[in-house]
């Protein structure tokens, strides 16, 4: 049976489809075990079954779907916090641009200096389509700088106040990368965020960063961690990874 007629049956069990259900029974090679049973049985069956399938689909949306590199990227960086010592309040915040849900659990955190940490989270850790996930090294909020920290990678080390990487790996693949240089291109702040300014800017060209200098959070600090940028121009970021996935 091909695959398509395998989802034609399933269609035409769905309730209130006007449909000859023997005859998707037999599609689906079980007309014998079906037809032994009476009409209300049938009906539970095919309750049951549809229930399965939406099922199916809403697991598929939750877990997050397979990523192409670039479709997550590094939106933010807090690597030298003011209010609170590095150790305790360095965060970056990732964005996710395309137009699925996209599972980072098991993806590694690394630079080019040898630091590497594979996101275990025990459970999906997704980055929502259109939204953001903010990773840092302290998730209490009395001690890190007073922000929400929805993943810490522990033992990964620290954000360099000067030059430094951030690299995203899925399976050996490289799917993000920022090279900063601590000035003169990128940014060089101390209590301020680095934050991209959006589309239609290169998210890896340090020309389209500035310092965040409009919203505090927590301990006072400049920064937007899990939201958008306040310095993103043109686009409001938060509504790209909609129109970019209409014009696919
Ligand atoms: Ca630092
Ligand atoms: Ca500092
Ligand atoms: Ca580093
Ligand atoms: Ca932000």
């Amino acid at each position: 049976m091909g695959f398509s007629s395998f989802v034609l049956a399933l269609i035409s069990l769905l309730p209130g489809t006007m449909s000859n259900d023997v005859e998707a029974w037999k599609v689906l090679g079980a007309s014998t075990l079906y037809l032994s049973f009476d009409p209300e049985r049938r009906r539970t069956v095919r309750h049951i079954i549809c229930a399965l399938v939406v099922a199916l689909f809403m697991l598929g949306y939750l877990v997050g779907e397979a990523a192409d590199p670039g479709d997550v990227i590094i939106n933010e960086v807090m690597q030298n916090p003011d209010a609170v010592n590095d150790a305790d309040g360095e965060w970056f915040e990732l964005y996710n641009v395309s137009d699925l849900n996209i599972d980072i659990d098991g993806w590694v955190i690394a630079d080019d200096g040898g630091q590497r940490h594979t996101i275990d989270n025990g459970s999906p850790l997704v980055v929502p389509t259109g939204g953001y996930l903010v990773l840092g090294n302290n998730d209490d909020m009395n001690t890190n700088g007073g922000y929400e920290c929805d993943y810490v990678y522990s033992g990964w080390g620290y954000l360099g106040n000067g030059d430094d990487e951030i690299i995203l790996e899925q399976d050996g693949v490289e799917m993000a990368r920022l090279n900063y240089d601590g000035g003169p291109v990128w940014p060089d702040p101390t209590g301020h965020s680095m934050a991209w300014t959006g589309p239609p800017g290169d998210y890896q060209d340090g020309s389209d960063w500035v310092e965040e200098t409009v919203v505090q959070y927590g301990d006072g600090d400049y920064g937007t961690p899990g939201g958008p940028n306040s310095a993103a121009t043109g686009v409001e970021q938060s509504t790209w990874g909609q129109i970019k996935a209409d014009y696919r």
